[in-house]
């Protein structure tokens, strides 16, 4: 018996001194289901810390608002009742308008466009959740934005009086601008928001579309690629700082990692779930140039309205963002 019980003793002894006596659990809310990116490369990038730091720091994934309600987690990781989170950059619009940037029609419209407005405003963001206590990690976009609606909508009168979804500060404001009338709808009321008639339609990403099954409730897609917002995580500065350096230095490290792979990520997303909005009976098309200028000049006034909040700042990075 003796010589059964050793080899497993030490084994069990050998795999305990892999995992450090001081390892540390965070608990991480984010606000999305399973099926999007934004959460898949989140749990990649949770499971590469623990990788890194031989189970030194394990990040626990909550997904889908399970543990905090999406509006609320931003204030959960300041408080430091948890002290990492992701939230929906848009949604900060309120408190500095550097966040309403990434919601304006034809700023940009490419990816490559976006990726150079999040290099033109990262250190803006950065430096506004630093004044909060957070510490930003990576930041990852949805792909473009387009519109579902229950018919085709050939000209942008078309969306006039249409109960339409709002999911931040600037697509309400979006919304009036079209004569539409807005209304906020977090993620995974979608379905019961339209099956009650509060929504009739919404502007959101191919990604959105499929997780909501958009086909359930609208028949149209209307591929506007009008804007590409992103996702941003962070952290609690303190709870960061408590850290051990070499798990500190691993945190960062993935971070960059994360945000690499989820940039990749969205543009795939793009294709295959567009892709799966068309299998699933809806029809996706093109808008018309009329449409394309019409809300292109949506986008100047909202923009205007941008920079002027902004100040002298909000110039410099519309001026940096012309080629
Ligand atoms: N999906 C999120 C944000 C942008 C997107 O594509 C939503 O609809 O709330």
């Amino acid at each position: 018996m003796r010589n059964v019980m050793k080899p497993l003793i030490a084994g069990l002894l050998a795999s305990l001194s892999c995992v450090s006596i001081t390892a540390t659990k965070w608990d991480m809310p984010t606000p999305y289901g399973d099926g999007t990116h934004h959460t898949q490369n989140i749990r990649e990038f949770a499971a590469e810390v623990a990788e890194k730091t031989n189970g030194e720091l394990n990040i626990v994934v909550h997904s889908g608002a399970s543990l905090i309600k999406h509006p609320e987690i931003h204030r959960a990781v300041r408080s430091g009742q948890v002290p990492i989170g992701e939230i929906f950059m848009g949604l900060l619009g309120n408190d500095n308008p550097i966040y309403q940037v990434d919601n304006i029609p034809f700023l940009v419209s490419s990816f490559d466009g976006a990726h150079t407005l999040w290099q033109v405003t990262r250190p803006a963001v950065e430096k506004s959740l630093q004044k909060q206590g957070l510490k930003l990690l990576f930041s990852v976009p949805w792909p473009p934005q387009g519109f579902y609606t229950k018919t085709r909508i050939e000209d942008i009168g078309d969306l006039k009086g249409i109960k339409m979804r709002a999911y931040s500060a600037t697509t309400s404001r979006l919304a009036e601008l079209l004569e539409a009338s807005p209304t906020t709808v977090q993620t995974p009321e979608i379905p019961q928001a339209f099956s009650t008639g509060i929504i009739d339609a919404m502007i959101t990403s191919p990604t959105t579309g499929v997780s909501s099954q958009a086909w359930d409730y609208t028949a149209y897609y209307l591929d506007s690629q009008a804007w590409i917002p992103k996702n941003m995580v962070f952290v609690n500065a303190r709870a960061f700082a408590r850290l051990p350096e070499s798990v500190q230095t691993a945190v960062m490290e993935a971070a960059t990692a994360a945000e690499a792979r989820g940039w990749k990520m969205a543009k795939a997303e793009t294709d295959t779930k567009t892709a799966e909005l068309a299998k699933n009976g809806m029809t996706v098309y093109q808008p018309s140039a009329k449409f394309a200028s019409d809300l292109a000049a949506i986008g100047q006034i909202m923009a205007n309205e941008w920079a002027q909040e902004m100040g002298p700042k909000g110039q410099q990075i519309l001026s940096e963002l012309k080629p």
